[in-house]
């Protein structure tokens, strides 16, 4: 059976899995989940009822994006995106997990946004604290390194790539001002293909590819 991917074209966790895939080359459907309305289908695959999903092409399901990153990366160990040794290995678990925590308050902001919600002075200023607390961690670390976690292209550079995508589709680029090395690291990494063609749009019906990808 094909590989299928429950997706959205916005969502920045299931963007980490379409890069991995396409930089693997591995091809798979893509089927748009609609995350306002989940059908019961969906959500039996999916109990936690959060995209991406991965069925893979022997019919095993996986959730949760950094599951899924790790599942491709050790069952298609080339290219890999994971450091081989123990303890970097985790230090890349580990910078995914911040990244990851850096998309998922771009995305509450988003949502608050969306509301129409003024959010409270104080409110607005512990968000900005907390992402500059994260974006700090990235920013030292490029003064020291070409990519996130050391000299390779790693999932820490995916998941934080994707998290800035989406903080950029949002609230536009102004953050690169404040951060000029990761900004330059993330216009560096528009250069992939993988990158570009899985950029987040505003309406997910442009979606430029067919169905299937590859
Ligand atoms: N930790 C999860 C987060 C996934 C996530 O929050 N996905 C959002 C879309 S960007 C979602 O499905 N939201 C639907 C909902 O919360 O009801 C992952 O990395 O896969």
């Amino acid at each position: 059976m094909a590989r299928k991917l429950y997706y959205s074209g916005r969502s920045p966790y299931a963007r980490k899995v379409r890069i991995v895939l396409a930089e693997k080359q591995l091809p798979y459907e893509h089927v748009e989940a609609n995350i306002r309305q989940k059908t019961p289908e969906f959500l039996r695959l999916n109990p936690i009822g959060k995209i991406p999903v991965l069925v893979d092409e022997n019919g095993l399901v996986f959730w949760d994006s950094t599951l899924i990153v790790e599942y491709l990366d050790e069952t298609y160990p080339q290219p890999s995106f994971y450091p081989s040794d123990r303890l970097e290995r985790l230090r890349c678990r580990q910078g995914e997990e911040l990244a990851d925590a850096m998309t998922d308050q771009v995305v509450a902001r988003w949502y608050e946004a969306r509301k129409g919600n003024q959010a409270k002075a104080s409110v607005e200023a512990r968000h900005q604290q907390d992402m500059d607390r994260m974006l700090a961690v990235f920013e030292t670390q490029l003064g020291k390194t070409p990519y996130l976690l050391n000299d390779q292209f790693t999932a820490v550079d995916i998941a934080a790539l994707c998290g800035l995508g989406y903080y950029t589709l949002r609230f536009g680029p102004s953050w690169q001002r404040q951060w000029p090395r990761l900004g330059q690291w993330f216009e560096g990494l528009h250069q992939r293909s993988s990158v570009q063609e899985t950029m987040p749009v505003k309406d997910t019906t442009l979606l430029k590819h067919s169905q299937t990808h590859l």
